[in-house]
């Protein structure tokens, strides 16, 4: 029962159509399971034979996870693996920039009987201990460097307080106190304009002053979005093109198959070519949605690798959702994955 509680938790991560895993091929395996476990209560022998088959797809399971970990951190860019902070392990850094070491550590506190959350810990050059619990209880992380070499060490948590919403707090230890760093706002929905005290999302790179967060956005479906911010002046401002492009890799094996966030359209759909000619995709096309400013258009791939980009806008009518060419989104695909 483990093993196909594994492959739920999998499933339900690729649930928003960000195909770091194959959805398809844990369809398959958890099809094997069901089709092999009447024998297991019939026969001792082919028991056996289960039990060697569920710890090899385990193993199997396992391996893949490490290395998809492993990709995760070599693309995660070179300052994450110097920045990380592990869990339960203290370090010591000048945090202040006063020629003196701080010690940094972070651990899970429980909140309740099933929820724990990341709790950071500064122990500064007294002895006095400042702690700061966050809402993050899911996917945790923490980061801790100089990205604008001011000697104020910037010291950044990550993490999910609910189901696949990602936040980013920058903490900067000052004058004996945790201060955060103000975001511009790139929350899921509307483009914000003000200022909040975290970023949207989870780390997905550090480099220099500049932070790339990838977080849930609401752009023919949900799914994960990254944008570039820069540490200027005390705060994060958008460093990029304004554009939300989404962390996937269609060339992966099985992606069109089974993919949670491919749109299938209903109806002939006129999109603008590369190179800026009118076309049209016939009715019962495949497409993903690869890249968007949320406000005008939306890019798309399809699985014969046309490159091109819709015309939409928030359907202001109904509050909620995009139009494409001025029709409601619902009147142009099948089924769009939006999630709560
Ligand atoms: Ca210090
Ligand atoms: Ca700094």
């Amino acid at each position: 029962m483990t093993f196909e509680t594994d492959l739920e938790i999998m499933r339900t991560r690729s649930a928003h159509g960000d195909n770091r895993l194959d959805t398809r091929s844990s369809c398959k395996k958890r099809i094997t399971v069901e089709r092999f476990a009447p024998h297991a209560r019939l026969n001792n022998i082919y028991t056996d034979e289960v039990e060697v088959l569920y710890m090899k797809k385990l193993i199997t399971i396992l391996l893949i996870s490490t290395l998809l970990t492993a990709f995760a951190m070599a693309d995660a860019g070179d300052m994450l693996p110097d920045a990380i902070v592990m869990r339960g392990i203290a370090v010591s850094m000048d945090l202040d920039g006063d020629g003196k070491e701080e010690t940094l550590r972070w651990d899970l506190v429980d909140v309740d009987e099933y929820t724990s959350s990341l709790t950071l810990t500064v122990v500064d050059t007294e002895g006095t201990q400042i702690n700061y619990p966050t809402e993050l209880i899911g996917g945790q992380a923490v980061y801790a460097t100089d990205m604008d070499g001011d000697g104020v060490v910037e010291i950044l948590l990550t993490g999910d307080i609910a189901s696949d919403d990602y936040y980013t707090t920058c903490l900067h230890f000052v004058g004996g106190t945790l201060a955060s760093v103000p975001f511009a706002d790139g929350n899921r929905g509307d483009n914000g304009s003000d200022y909040m005290a975290e970023g949207y999302g989870m780390v997905m790179d550090i480099s220099g002053n500049a932070l790339s967060l990838s977080g849930s956005q609401d752009i023919l479906g949900t799914w994960f979005a990254t944008r570039i911010y820069a540490l200027v002046d005390g705060r994060f401002d958008f460093a990029d093109d304004g554009e939300w492009v989404r962390v996937t890799d269609t060339n992966e094996s099985g992606f069109w198959e089974d993919n949670y966030g491919v749109l299938t359209t209903t109806t002939p759909l006129d999109y603008t070519a590369v190179d800026g000619s009118a076309a049209q995709l016939p009715e019962g096309a495949r497409l993903m949605i690869v890249a968007s400013d949320k406000q005008s258009y939306a890019r798309f791939i399809t699985p014969e690798g046309i490159i091109g980009t819709l015309t939409i806008a928030p359907n202001k009518d109904k509050g909620w959702g995009m139009t494409v060419n001025g029709i409601d989104e619902n009147s142009c695909f099948e089924y769009i994955p939006y999630a709560d």
